[in-house]
């Protein structure tokens, strides 16, 4: 086969696109040429922590938003990849909520069995992706970080796997000019020892805010007051910890709420969320959306309605990670081997306002989860993505809310039975709030 892919970022989701390839090649299929740009020195995406925040080396924005201490937020039964299961990758059934280096030493461990780095550009930043349409081939720009040198190369297919949880949103309020502290958005929090006895406002109530707050909690800051624009998160919250109304402004460490109420911070973190950034695609081939289950002009959530050769992994907002991008990846790798095909732009179009009008009446967060379980399962089964029990990582999510609702602080002290064995994971030796150490020498100690 000469035909060419490239597959923009090698986190989970380019991995994954990687993976499903790799899989097909074992079978002794005849697969594309498959280059994936990568504009870190490693792969794992977010998982792949580091230190950094704004710029980095190369003087472009830094991908990571991920943290020191920072706890897988749903149970690890939730994300399993159904060709790898956690008992494969550590000899042993491990508890539910691992951290992240545990988790990033996951998803390293399937690709380095599927041997597949040397699909890899490490260091190449993609800067324009095009197409031209009489010629019906992509353009991409590759700027190589280290040479400091574009290129050009032409593609028959682009997957762009590039994430969309780094590029922060970050709303002004008044007075912000004023404030005597620090002022940062969730994508530049590292180390939550920095706010170690300090009072700290956090706007917005979700995911971020929610484990931001709790780490800062965790880790010794004396008090924590959130608030939201839409509604509290309704939590039982430790005493030192509030939620108030809007921020409506800020007098040099005095926060003033919409209900009139204040408080003096000496820190602020907008959890405000992230945009769906994707400056080097052209115009008429970028996705435009906000944060939902189901994007617009995204056919099956993965293909571009106006170019059926372009592929967008992992751009919904995510309740299912890891195994869904897998889903994805393996149904967008059986169109581009046209072992599958989409229908014409209008049936695609209204086969996507289905999913959407189902999206919009959806009553709740379980109802949330079922639909994109659904999601996920409708992909599996047009592929050879093994097949798994979508309902027992539906089962696990739901009692992970159940788990938060009663007691925020240990939810993560429970176990769940894996969609994959069927094996309930044993509860993890330290109770969440007094393990303080992260490492994964930590994490997988029995005792
Ligand atoms: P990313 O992980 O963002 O990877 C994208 C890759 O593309 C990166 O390596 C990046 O360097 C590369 N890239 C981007 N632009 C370019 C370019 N122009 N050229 C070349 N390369 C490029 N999910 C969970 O399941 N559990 C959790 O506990 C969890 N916690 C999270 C905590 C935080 C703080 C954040 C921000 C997200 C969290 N997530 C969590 C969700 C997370 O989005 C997914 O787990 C996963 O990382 C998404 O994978 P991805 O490959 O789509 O994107
Ligand atoms: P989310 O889930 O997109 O949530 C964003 C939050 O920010 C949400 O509570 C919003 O409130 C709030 N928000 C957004 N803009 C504003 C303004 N202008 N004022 C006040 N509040 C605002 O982002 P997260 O970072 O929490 O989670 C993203 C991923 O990172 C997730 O997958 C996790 O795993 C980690 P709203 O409810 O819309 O009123």
């Amino acid at each position: 086969m000469t035909e060419r892919v490239a597959v923009i970022g090698a986190g989970p989701s380019g991995l994954a696109q990687l993976r499903a390839f790799q899989s097909a090649k074992s079978k002794g299929e005849d697969i594309p040429e498959i280059v994936c740009f990568e504009k870190q020195q490693n792969w794992g995406g977010l998982w792949n922590y580091s230190w950094r925040t704004g710029l980095d080396q190369f003087g472009d924005p830094v991908h990571w938003g991920m943290y020191r201490y920072l706890w897988s937020n749903g149970p690890k039964e939730g994300l399993e990849f159904a060709d790898y299961s956690f008992e494969e990758h550590f000899g042993k059934p491990i508890a539910s909520y691992p951290p992240r280096a545990v988790l990033y030493d996951y998803i390293e461990g399937r690709v380095k069995k599927a041997g597949v780095r040397d699909w890899i550009r490490f260091n190449s930043t993609v800067r324009r992706v095009s197409h031209d349409d009489a010629g019906g081939k992509f353009t991409v720009l590759v700027h190589d970080n280290e040479e400091d040198r574009d290129y050009s190369e032409e593609f028959d297919y682009v997957v762009v796997a590039s994430g969309h949880f780094s590029t922060p949103n970050v709303p002004e309020f008044e007075g912000f000019n004023t404030f005597n502290g620090r002022i940062l958005h969730a994508h530049d929090f590292r180390d939550a020892l920095e706010f170690k006895d300090q009072d700290i406002l956090i706007i917005g109530t979700s995911y971020s805010a929610e484990d931001i707050g709790s780490q800062c909690w965790k880790y010794g800051c004396r008090s924590v007051t959130v608030s939201h624009r839409t509604a509290p998160m309704g939590y039982k919250w430790p005493e030192n910890w509030k939620e108030v109304p809007l921020l409506q402004k800020v007098e040099k460490n005095t926060a003033t709420f919409i209900d009139g109420s204040t408080v003096d911070v000496q820190a602020i973190i907008l959890c405000t969320g992230y945009l769906h950034h994707f400056p080097f695609i052209d115009e008429e081939l970028r996705l435009r959306t906000n944060n939902r289950l189901y994007p617009v002009n995204l056919y099956n959530g993965v293909v571009w309605t106006g170019n059926p050769r372009l592929f967008y992994l992992g751009m919904q907002d995510q309740w299912y990670t890891f195994n869904m991008f897998d889903a994805q990846a393996w149904y967008a790798r059986d169109l581009m081997l046209g072992k599958l095909n989409v229908p014409d732009q209008n049936e695609m179009e209204s086969d996507i306002e289905k999913w959407r009008e189902e999206e919009d009446s959806i009553a709740d967060d379980y109802g949330a989860i079922e639909y994109q379980g659904r999601y996920t399962r409708h992909l599996m089964d047009m592929t050879d993505y093994p097949p798994f029990n979508i309902e027992a990582s539906n089962q696990a999510f739901f009692e992970w809310k159940k788990h938060k609702k009663q007691n925020i602080m240990t939810f993560r002290d429970n176990g769940y039975v894996s969609p994959l064995t069927g094996n309930r994971a044993p509860a993890h030796h330290t109770s969440w709030i007094n393990a303080l150490d992260d490492s994964m020498e930590s994490y997988l100690q029995t005792e």
